[in-house]
């Protein structure tokens, strides 16, 4: 069934309608001035049709890629909001570093934060743009519907590593942007979290257990690779980040999982401390990935090259 003419629908009711929360609808209005075209006694918000066209419109901009304030302007320079689905996104966003500027974010002028991302997908434009002006609801919808659009491995490699690639040399060469890196983090934990949660269990009778080294704060390939196995229907441990060695042990025993998959970011872990872990019967096999380990891998320790190579290595061995 279509809106109704009369301006009768809610913030709540147009939010689940576009798949975004009341508070980015919110922002949309008071920051952008895209909003319902009618305002109830009190100050309530009630949108019409049209306005939940132009709503869509203008967040159909933002996913591209578009910064919000020029998709604001769009959607409200847009008379023929019957053909939105046909409106394309000019060449001149797809192209340039992502710059948040002042008027885009509302914040104050100068110091644009700029992400540079040559050669990503506009979605990830559209998820840098988000994350820089720190609209966490905005970047869990981004990952979420692309989660549901192309799968959790493209939506790691596509979307995800181009903007977290972007947001930590922009760090490197700055020195800011710890507050995006948090917000990205944030909604990336959220969005593949939810989706762990939502999948059917799995029905491998060892789990895999998920975790991170000793002294690693790093955690979101943990959830990548949890979000990935669950989209199998592998049945997952996710322990999370900083796990001293003992420590894995002892869960190791108690759990008694298929595999151990461990991260390091930046922890520099010692591959050789992994002769500590227990010898258990069955036995646990043991895959390692990411670039903060060094020295020599024990015999039997596998060192994964990504996110797909872990993930099939680790279904196999859940299914062994
Ligand atoms: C998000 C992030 C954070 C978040 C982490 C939140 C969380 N819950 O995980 C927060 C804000 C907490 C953080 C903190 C810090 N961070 Co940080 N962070 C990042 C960022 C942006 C992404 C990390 C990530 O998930 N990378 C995953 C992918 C993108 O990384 P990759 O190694 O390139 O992955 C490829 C391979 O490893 C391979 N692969 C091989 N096997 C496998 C297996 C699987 C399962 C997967 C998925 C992939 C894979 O494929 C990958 C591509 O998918 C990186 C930037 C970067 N380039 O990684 C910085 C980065 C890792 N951080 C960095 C630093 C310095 C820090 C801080 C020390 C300082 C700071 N910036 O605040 C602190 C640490 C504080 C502490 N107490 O220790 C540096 C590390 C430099 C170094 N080598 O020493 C980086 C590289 C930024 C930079 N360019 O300088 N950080």
């Amino acid at each position: 069934m279509g809106a109704p003419a009369e301006p009768t629908l809610t913030v709540a009711v147009v939010a689940r309608r576009l798949g975004i929360a009341p508070a980015t609808l919110r922002t949309w209005d008071r920051r952008y001035g895209i909003g319902p075209s009618e305002r109830k006694h009190g100050g309530h918000r009630r949108y019409c049709a049209q306005d939940l066209a132009r709503l869509h419109f203008m967040q159909s901009l933002v996913q591209a890629g578009v910064p919000a304030a020029d998709a604001a302007q769009q959607a409200r320079q847009t008379t023929e909001l019957g053909t939105i689905s046909s409106i394309t996104v000019t060449q001149s966003y797809a192209v340039g570093p992502v710059d948040v500027s002042a008027q885009d974010c509302g914040g104050p002028a100068g110091g644009g934060k700029v992400v540079a991302l040559p050669g990503a997908a506009p979605n990830a434009r559209g998820l840098a743009r988000a994350a820089s002006a720190l609209d966490s609801h905005m970047c869990r919808h981004i990952i979420t519907q692309s989660i549901a659009q192309v799968g959790v491995v493209c939506t790691w490699e596509d979307l995800l590593v181009p903007v977290l690639r972007g947001v930590g040399e922009k760090w490197e060469a700055s020195g800011t942007g710890i507050e995006v890196e948090h917000v990205l983090s944030a909604a990336i934990q959220g969005a593949f979290g939810a989706f762990i949660a939502s999948a059917p269990m799995g029905t491998n009778p060892r789990p895999i257990m998920l975790v991170g080294s000793n002294q690693e704060v790093h955690q979101l390939p943990l959830w990548a690779l949890g979000a990935a196995l669950s989209e199998r229907g592998v049945r997952t441990q996710l322990l999370g980040a900083g796990m001293p060695v003992p420590a894995l042990g002892v869960a190791i025993r108690q759990s008694g999982p298929a595999a151990v998959f461990i991260w390091s970011q930046i922890g520099d872990s010692d591959l050789g401390e992994l002769e500590q872990l227990p010898r258990c019967r069955p036995k646990v096999e043991v895959v390692v990935g990411g670039p903060g380990w060094r020295g020599t891998a024990p015999h039997g320790v596998e060192i994964s090259t990504s996110l797909t190579h872990a993930c099939e290595s680790l279904h196999q061995k859940a299914c062994a």
